[in-house]
């Protein structure tokens, strides 16, 4: 099997250096993801590289030009290959474990990250002449820049990728919780700090254990995520 291509583009592409960590770094040591960040400033052909500019028709803040971002996409999108272009903004669709399962299945995924006011939007339009293209957030807040929510994405996709996590039961697992928050889980000591693990835990009685976890399940989204019940 080909390595899935994971791109980003940024002007902190060190942002990116925590994808080596952990299962990420082993999935690209094994050869299954290959990751690449590329700093936006590469691409400009200024003394003081220059990627940003104040807004047309006014108002506070600077937006990214797009001519550095065009030269990325026509060095980094080949006709070859099908590609997925990932815009991080505040502004786009809501990212959810659907979507991270949908991006799993891509060959090659480019997240195009946003700093200041956001990219001047001629740039996604090229970009979606190119290839397949979304605007995505991670959530109701905003962020100085697109980086983190692009890592926090990267890690989402990369651990459905086929062989990233070992135990692809742990997979199966969460799928199974379908719409409802996973279970509280305990280990060992069985008592800590005069608080003791839940009796039926230590029972071996699975059927009671499953019905337990179940109903805890519920009890948890209805307290924490009542918006997911119905
Ligand atoms: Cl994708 N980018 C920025 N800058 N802020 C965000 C975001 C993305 N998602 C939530 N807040």
């Amino acid at each position: 099997m080909l390595p899935v291509k994971i791109e980003a583009i940024s002007i902190f592409p060190e942002f990116f250096d925590v994808l080596g960590l952990s299962l990420l770094g082993k999935a690209q040591e094994q050869d299954l993801i290959q990751f690449q960040a590329h700093d936006l400033r590469a691409w400009t052909e200024d003394k003081h590289k220059t990627v940003d500019d104040s807004p047309y028709g006014g108002g506070a803040g600077m937006v990214m030009k797009p001519e550095p971002w065009g030269r990325a996409f026509d060095e980094i999108l080949s006709a070859k290959e099908a590609s997925t272009v990932i815009f991080t903004t505040p502004a786009g669709i809501p990212f959810s474990q659907a979507l991270a399962q949908e991006l799993s299945q891509k060959q090659h995924l480019i997240f195009a990250c946003g700093r200041y006011e956001g990219i001047d939007q001629r740039v996604v339009d090229y970009a979606a002449t190119k290839a397949d293209v979304l605007e995505v957030s991670i959530g109701d807040y905003v962020l100085n820049g697109g980086e983190v929510a692009a890592v926090a994405m990267i890690e989402a996709i990369s651990r459905l990728i086929p062989g990233v996590i070992g135990n692809s039961e742990s997979l199966t697992e969460e799928s199974h919780n379908a719409g409802l928050l996973e279970y509280p889980s305990y280990t060992k000591p069985s008592s800590w700090r005069s608080l003791d693990v839940p009796e039926v835990l230590l029972s071996g009685h699975h059927a009671e254990i499953d019905k337990w976890r179940k109903e805890q399940s519920l009890a948890r989204t209805k307290k924490n995520r009542p918006d997911l019940i119905d």
